[in-house]
């Protein structure tokens, strides 16, 4: 039941035994994962279909937008992934990649989705460097930390920072020509102190792509496209396990109401006015805490 709309089956039956000769057409050679995953991804497509009693038009409304995604996706633009994510799919297995990972005792930073937006290679930058270029119409931010051993506290050498965000127009650089290339992201490696800074901007909500497939779904939905304000990271470090995370202005209106479902109540944080820096008006403090292997 969806929305307490139960779905109105006719009450036709089907062929109890379809499903079962589709799962055991698997052959010999199939891993053990494979036979496992896929085996359950076949009884649960069948049965959404027979509860839901997908039509042939249905079905081929769906083959046609996971074909449109396919055709616009490309480096700058993953649609495949932004449909996965209005549905929380990536939410979910960040979840639960996490909670794997993590025990009682093992509490390092919380993860986030990566997002469609990553770009490897972003440039080194110097400590207290910034990497906002040619932008005027944002609020400057200083934000600064530590990186450290959550088991010992102890600061960690040579962590790095992958750090990225979007204009105050709600694009990442690569989705707009008008900003300079790896605009707005940079890699910073902390020394032994396991201290990091850098100036960025106090980032704003923006909507996700929704020129698109999950744009057509956000609708379909009566859902709006906007993710609250959020900068991302992956901070590494040698023999540390990498955190791939954003964090989230507590400020935001859509703090509670992430179009992809990414906001964890550790992830929300507090810009404050910075006093006496011409370089920045706001300031936000963030310590990272690494799990070692
Ligand atoms: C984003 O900027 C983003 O961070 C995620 C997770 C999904 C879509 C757009
Ligand atoms: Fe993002």
């Amino acid at each position: 039941s969806v929305n307490g709309n139960a779905a109105k089956p006719s009450g036709k039956k089907f062929d109890p035994t379809f499903t079962q000769r589709v799962i055991d057409a698997t052959g010999p050679k199939a891993t053990p994962r494979i036979r496992q995953v896929m085996g359950s991804a076949i009884q649960h497509i069948h049965d959404w279909a027979r509860e839901n009693e997908i039509t042939v038009d249905e079905w081929m409304a769906g083959v046609d937008m996971i074909n449109k995604a396919g055709q616009m996706s490309d480096e700058k633009r993953n649609e495949g992934q932004l449909l996965c994510d209005v549905l929380g799919l990536e939410s979910l297995v960040d979840e639960i990649t996490y909670k794997l990972a993590t025990d009682a005792k093992d509490q390092p930073t919380a993860t986030a989705i990566l997002g469609p937006f990553y770009r490897h290679d972003a440039p080194k930058r110097a400590m207290g460097d910034t990497i906002v270029f040619g932008i005027e119409n944002g609020d400057d931010a200083l934000m600064f930390g530590q990186v450290t051993d959550f088991k010992t506290g102890k600061p960690v050498e040579g962590a790095v920072l992958d750090v990225w965000h979007t204009a105050p127009n709600g694009l990442y650089e690569q989705q707009d020509p008008d900003q300079p290339d790896f605009n707005l992201r940079g890699r910073f490696t902390t020394g032994p102190d396991g201290k990091y800074n850098f100036y960025c901007l106090r980032p704003t909500s923006y909507p996700i792509p929704y020129d698109g497939p999950a744009g057509k779904l956000l609708q379909l939905l009566d859902r709006h496209p906007f993710r609250p304000a959020h900068i991302h990271f992956i901070v590494s470090a040698p023999g540390y396990k990498p955190i791939v995370t954003q964090i989230f202005d507590r400020r935001d209106k859509y703090i509670t109401n992430d179009s992809v479902f990414a906001v964890k109540d550790d992830l929300v944080v507090d810009f404050v006015p910075r006093k006496g820096d011409p370089k920045a008006q706001f300031e936000l403090a963030y310590d990272f805490k690494l799990a070692s292997y």
